[in-house]
């Protein structure tokens, strides 16, 4: 492959693409300096298929498969740290990075349950993200673990629900000393997957458990500073085909009556249905959202997201919506078929992109338009915007950003074995 063009071709075609855009009244220096503002909390689960580092089983479990064997995954801390470091550096932009309570670090041979978490499992995490001032978000791990074979919070056994209970109490307060320790809110997604394959003929007895769990959880008061709850819904998983217990409408109604913020995972709905539209008819509501960035494919849900027209219809709503300051946005895919550092570097490019072609639409131009009523005018400008000079812009954006430009990323993927 060819190497990207010059420093000083990728000026000329950026000067070519600022008037272009300046002819619909954007300022593209103005766009890329947007973009690149909003922080995207990488998934550490990306980098070792879900695994942890609790040893305690090899499969992720709980409705959710990594498919592939690509050599490289990382298999502790220090080389998760690494390959995490890696692809921060062919990524463009703010990013955090978002931790589940399965990848602990004890000392050897220390067996730590998950009810008996304390912030200080994390330490080694926290001193990181504070030498490479990347903030950390945190998740409960619900699944992988025998207690979690039935069912979590719904549970029939009450001390099974007591447990992870316990577990979701103790991620609420690693999360806290997380937004302490880095001086910002860290997000604490909470995602059960209970469910079941068939048909269940008790669907309400399972949601009522789930409620008082959640009320019992959510309870304990941690100063807001320091954390924001998000709650992740889902239609179906492998083997809770027939019913989840935390379904979007569960939720939803859920965090509307208890002011919650929500977690809108964009594989975890039909496979024809998109999440853009939920942003605007949600947000009204509820204090905040989460987006988990994947792409669905048949049954799969946690594909790389791509610069597709899903992604991009995301990171519109939220820019004509004016709402990043209330939508957090998180990668949420783990594809254990390809290089698992470059699958970090495709999707948070891709998105950043689409957060850029964001930030580059006149929206102001296209809302006009439709108040006058001439939607013919409006329609015109969206197809016109399609092949602008985008391109020429990302170029500069990572130009500017330090990054390698174009696919020159590629070559610093390290082969693995
Ligand atoms: C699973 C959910 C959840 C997980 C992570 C690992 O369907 O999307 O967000 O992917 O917690
Ligand atoms: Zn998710």
């Amino acid at each position: 492959m060819k190497p990207y063009p010059n420093t000083e071709t990728l000026e000329q075609a950026y000067g070519l693409a600022k008037n272009s855009y300046a002819q619909v009244g954007i300022n593209t220096d103005e766009a890329i300096q947007a973009a690149e503002a909003v922080p995207l909390s990488l998934q550490c689960w990306q980098g070792d298929d879900v695994r942890g580092f609790e040893g305690v089983r090899g499969l992720s479990g709980g409705g959710i498969l990594p498919t592939g064997n690509y050599p490289g995954r990382a298999r502790n801390g220090d080389e998760l740290r690494a390959h995490a470091g890696l692809a921060f550096s062919l990524i463009p932009g703010a990013k955090r990075f978002n931790l589940h309570s399965m990848y602990r670090e004890g000392k050897p041979g220390e067996t730590i349950d998950r009810d008996a978490l304390e912030p200080e499992h994390f330490h080694t995490w926290m001193a990181w993200s504070k030498a490479e001032a990347i903030p950390l978000d945190f998740n409960p791990t619900f699944f992988a673990h025998p207690l979690a074979e039935r069912a979590t919070l719904s549970h029939e056994d009450a001390e099974i629900r007591r447990f992870w209970i316990r577990h979701a109490l103790a991620a609420r307060r690693i999360a806290s000393a997380f937004g302490e320790n880095q001086g910002s809110r860290a997000i604490n997604n909470l995602w059960i997957p209970d469910g079941s394959k068939d048909m269940p003929a008790d669907r309400l007895s399972p949601r009522l458990r789930l409620k008082d769990a959640l009320d019992e959880i959510l309870a304990c008061s941690l100063p807001p500073h320091t954390l924001r709850d998000t709650l992740e819904c889902k239609l179906f998983g492998i083997g809770s085909e027939a019913y989840v217990v935390g379904s979007h409408e569960f939720y939803l109604s859920y965090a509307v009556q208890k002011q919650i913020s929500l977690c809108l995972d964009m594989g975890h709905f039909h496979p024809t249905e998109t999440i853009a539209d939920k942003i605007s008819g949600i947000l009204p509501f509820v204090p905040g959202l989460l987006i988990h960035f994947s792409r669905g494919l048949r049954w799969d849900s946690d594909h790389v997201a791509l610069f597709s027209d899903e992604t991009r219809e995301v990171c519109r709503e939220i820019k004509r919506a004016g709402a990043f300051d209330r939508v957090a946005l998180a990668l949420d895919f783990f594809d254990a078929s390809i290089h698992r550092i470059a699958a970090w570097v495709i999707g948070a490019r891709s998105i950043r992109k689409a957060l850029l072609e964001a930030f580059l639409e006149p929206t102001s131009l296209l809302v006009a338009a439709e108040q006058a009523g001439k939607y013919h005018e409006r329609l015109a400008l969206l197809e016109a915007l399609k092949t602008f000079p985008v391109a020429a812009v990302w170029d500069k954006l990572c130009l500017d950003a330090g990054v390698p430009v174009g696919m020159d990323w590629l070559q610093t993927i390290p082969a693995v074995s």
